[in-house]
């Protein structure tokens, strides 16, 4: 053991040799930097509420734009769409070295996991392109497929992790050492524990080879095989596709026919089997060598090991959480059934409403739109992301109501097509900063690429799909002049947002004239979907700031005669499941709380080096724990309570919520209180008098909003 800790410290010192002086300076410049970044994103999800004097004004500055010939053009990722009403895919995880731009001139090449995917039913869809095989040489790293399919589709994904143990050290194995209950361990000169330092067993980053995926945005099971994040799939590189082909087709034939399985004893025994065999043989090869490991220091102890885990949940009917090699990802997106009579909303009584009123005519649906999906092992959810383990997952309702239907309707009339552009906003990097001594800069890409440019034509309107799928950056989505174009012409590209994380916006939100004046701010995991209309004069333009590009829009071609939608009537009708929460529809009021360890005042690590434990309601997260119950078809209002000095995204999975009230004590004198239209106006303004400030929404629909940080 002692000599395997001694290569351990010896092939850090050789990797990252700084004195322990650097690390102090180091960790003061990483707390500097989340200060500032974390600043950022507290104002983030406010910009939606306030009034524009209070947003920076965009100010192209003196920066030039660089000149075309030196950009790249957009890479549009590859799309795996629908077959029928199946929507079929084989994603596998790998990995390999992959060239990282840094600029728009360099890059580095790092070791990363990507997806790789496919369409099983139409090999013409597989992305990387076939004909630029993925792995060698260094390809560049890109988000993984587009997934798209409809409303009502059965999604069947055959996922693989076939990433390779031995090229992410230490990756795999909990607690090989023996001293951090199954965390990462990272020693550098002067500390022995630079790493799991106070973090504890789950809540700790380890087993980053492990991988599963969430779609996040869909209103499916977070069960089983639905969107379950709590399943861990150890990676092998010998389980191939065709070694579970048969049984994952009867698998996703049960699903479609009859049900998503609900026990282990669901899924085909020749598969169970297969499982048992491989986890076994992982239990006892694994490498370990801490307290009373073999000789040759490989097999785990028992209390490490997987199987008798997974024995144990399926012994108590639950559903096992270790695998190897294989999963089998298979649901039905809803389809929502408008029913025959919606009640009225009855009128505000108890705190409590009777079930029988609250269950009636309340029922969530699917919103179509732009989703995502991207891998969520607890405890290497960061490391996953910072792989660049993301990629976007399209849900479309093409009837002639639809949030598709009727935008294509529109363009159609107007004799348009509307090209839509998806665009994944990721930070890549190869390990997060709390395991590296010196902090890492985590270029932000777009589609894999450095201030790519998408290209248009004068006029020209295109419906962008975008998603941050970052770690930690907020991303302000503005579109300005470049000052090489402004001599020609001083109109920058227009824009219109018309959906928030997947969900379209009302009508009346649409309309407002601060959309499309005012800058769409991006939180990690938001999604925004705009129309964007290309300016009548050619040129360069920048999205972003010319000092700060995120991406550049470069018009050319023919002219093209296209517009916004100006009127209701043009606008896809909200789903009824969209409608407005009426406040006698509350059944429940419920406060949350966001904290993390006592006497902590900064983000990153304190002076000691302890990491930040973050809560809520003063507990961290515990497997097999649930913390709030909820009865089904019921709806309740939510308060969250940030006590940290980071504006933690609130996020549920399976449903988008609508924010009724924001408050930023840093930047508000009352809280701000969004209603539906003039009559709740009314009743809200009569209910807080002048404690709150009252605004006619309808309250936006979000999947994920940042809490404003406390008082500092
Ligand atoms: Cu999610």
């Amino acid at each position: 053991m002692a000599e395997a800790d001694e290569v351990k410290v010896q092939s850090d010192e050789n990797d990252e040799a700084a004195p322990a002086t650097k690390h102090q300076k180091a960790f003061a410049a990483r707390r500097k930097f989340l200060r500032q970044a974390l600043a950022v994103t507290s104002s983030v999800a406010l910009a939606e509420f306030l009034p524009t004097v209070l947003l920076k004004a965009a100010s192209p500055g003196q920066a030039q734009c660089p000149p075309v010939t030196d950009l790249k053009e957009v890479t549009r990722i590859g799309e795996i769409t629908r077959n029928g009403n199946n929507l079929q895919a084989v994603l596998r995880v790998v990995d390999g070295e992959r060239t990282v731009p840094t600029s728009i001139k360099t890059s580095v090449k790092q070791r990363l996991r990507y997806y790789v995917g496919h369409n099983p039913a139409d090999l013409s869809q597989s992305w990387p392109p076939k004909d630029q095989p993925a792995p060698a040489p260094p390809g560049p790293t890109a988000p993984g497929p587009t997934l798209r399919c409809s409303i009502g589709d059965n999604v069947q994904i055959t996922f693989l992790n076939q990433v390779n143990v031995a090229n992410f050290p230490d990756s795999l194995a909990n607690g090989e050492y023996g001293k951090a209950e199954g965390c990462d361990e990272l020693r550098v000169p002067g500390n022995k524990n630079f790493y799991p330092a106070t973090d504890k067993f789950p809540n700790c980053l380890h087993a980053s080879s492990a991988a599963n995926i969430h779609f996040h945005g869909t209103h499916v099971t977070p069960s089983t095989t639905g969107d379950n994040v709590l399943v861990n799939i150890w990676p092998s590189t010998t389980v191939l596709e065709k070694d579970v082909q048969q049984a994952f087709q009867q698998t996703f034939e049960e699903c479609e026919t009859r049900h998503i399985p609900q026990r282990w004893e669901d899924l085909p025994l020749s598969w169970r089997m297969y499982q048992e065999r491989l986890i076994k043989e992982y239990d006892s090869t694994a490498p370990y060598v801490g307290p009373g490991a073999t000789p040759n220091g490989r097999g785990l102890p028992e209390y490490l090991r997987l199987w008798p885990q997974d024995v144990e949940a399926i012994a108590h009917g639950a559903w096992p959480p270790y695998y190897v090699g294989s999963y089998p990802y298979c649901f039905k997106i809803p389809k929502y059934e408008e029913e025959p009579h919606h009640p009225a909303p009855t009128p505000s009584g108890s705190a409590v409403l009777p079930l029988e009123k609250a269950h009636r005519g309340l029922k969530m649906g699917q919103a179509p739109g732009t989703h995502w999906y991207h891998s969520h092992k607890h405890g290497s959810t960061a490391i996953n992301m910072f792989n660049g383990l993301s990629g976007a997952f399209i849900i479309e309702d093409n009837s002639l109501t639809g949030y598709d239907g009727a935008l294509k309707a529109f363009y159609a009339k107007s004799g348009g097509n509307l090209d839509q552009v998806v665009l994944v906003f990721q930070q890549i990097v190869d390990d997060p900063n709390l395991l590296r001594p010196v902090p890492q800069k985590r270029p932000l890409l777009v589609n894999g690429q450095f201030t790519p440019y998408v290209k248009m034509q004068p006029g020209q309107v295109q419906l962008w799909r975008m998603v941050n799928a970052t770690v930690s950056a907020p991303i302000a989505i503005q579109f300005n002049l470049c000052p090489t174009t402004s001599g020609l012409a001083n109109t920058p590209p227009q824009f219109k947002q018309i959906a928030q994380d997947g969900v379209q916006y009302a009508f009346a939100n649409y309309n407002k004239p601060e959309n499309g004046t005012k800058p769409i701010n991006m939180a990690p995991a938001n999604r925004a979907d705009i129309l964007v209309q290309a300016p009548t004069q050619p040129g360069l333009y920048v999205v972003g700031t010319p000092a700060a590009p995120l991406l550049f829009i470069q018009v050319e071609g023919p002219r093209m005669s296209m517009g916004f939608p100006r009127s209701e009537a043009e606008f896809p009708p909200m789903p009824r499941f969209l409608n407005d929460i009426p406040e006698s529809d509350i059944r429940l009021q419920r406060r949350i709380v966001y904290g993390w360890d006592k006497n902590r005042t900064v983000a990153g690590r304190n002076a000691d080096g302890s990491s930040p434990q973050f809560t809520i309601d003063r507990e961290q997260f515990s497997d097999g724990v649930v913390n709030q119950v909820m009865l089904l078809d019921t709806a309740e209002e939510w308060t969250i309570y940030n006590e940290t000095t980071i504006a933690h995204p609130f996020h549920i999975h399976v449903n988008p919520f609508q924010i009724v009230e924001v408050f930023d004590p840093n930047n508000m004198q009352v809280p701000l209180r969004i209603v539906s239209d003039a009559m709740a106006m009314e009743a809200a303004v009569k209910k807080y008098g002048n404690t709150k400030k009252v605004v006619v929404g309808p309250p936006i629909w979000y999947d994920n909003f940042a809490i404003p940080i406390a008082k500092t």
